[in-house]
């Protein structure tokens, strides 16, 4: 059984898997996608042709959150989920929740970094629509280093390279403080390093960030 990782160090939603492997003591090599993200290769590897993408015997699964499910499945010990039912749909709506109202909601702002083009009323609108996303974090998050407070999950993975990219990137908008209005994810991204997997991985983000950025 062969597996490869296709993504990079600068892509949250890598960093998810990259994080879910190392916290279940998996060996799956990491690569940059065949002949480059949007090459005709890669593209017919993977249709979808972001990443990541998990390589496994040839068949390849896009779509971070497949993956994450993939894995569980096919490497169940030790788990990422819960047996109770609604703490697990829990890990799933915290995980769904940064996603599609913190991360999706960010990436606007990525077309604003140049101050000189910038517009203002897309940055404003952006910033608003993200601090309401974290906002929806607040009411499920833990203020612990667990986001569903007992024990490591999905939904920590998914978050916490979410996270970080909201720390890094809203101040660089004149969000110099954007969970300040929230204690519990405040406290939980105080804390969620705490994990090796996390710790390991956010580092390699930031080290690809800013050898990005010069
Ligand atoms: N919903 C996808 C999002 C993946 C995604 O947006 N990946 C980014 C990098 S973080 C990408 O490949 N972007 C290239 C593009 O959209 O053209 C997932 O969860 O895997």
């Amino acid at each position: 059984m062969a597996l490869k990782l296709y993504g990079g160090a600068i892509s949250p939603f890598t960093m998810r898997v990259v994080i879910q492997i190392r916290a279940k003591g998996l060996d799956i090599p990491m690569t940059d996608p065949p002949g480059g993200l949007h090459s005709e290769t890669y593209r017919t590897l993977n249709p979808v042709d972001k990443i990541p993408a998990l390589d496994v015997d040839g068949t390849v699964i896009p779509e971070s959150a497949v993956i994450a499910d993939f894995l569980e499945q096919r490497f169940p010990e030790p788990a990422l989920t819960l047996s109770d039912d609604v703490m697990q749909a829990r890990v799933g709506l915290i995980a769904r929740l940064s996603d599609l109202y913190v991360m999706n909601a960010m990436l606007p702002l990525f077309g604003q970094l140049d101050p000189s083009t910038r517009d203002a009323a897309i940055v404003e609108n952006t910033i608003g629509a993200v601090t309401k996303g974290l906002g929806f974090l607040e009411s499920y998050v833990a203020p612990k280093a667990y986001a569903t407070a007992d024990r490591f999950t999905l939904a920590d993975c998914a978050a916490a390279p979410i996270l970080f990219y909201a720390d890094r990137f809203l101040p660089l908008f004149g969000a110099t403080d954007p969970f300040a209005p929230y204690p519990n994810v405040s406290a939980y991204w105080a804390q969620v390093g705490e994990t090796s997997a996390v710790a390991q991985s956010l580092e390699e983000m930031r080290q690809a960030l800013d050898a990005l950025s010069g």
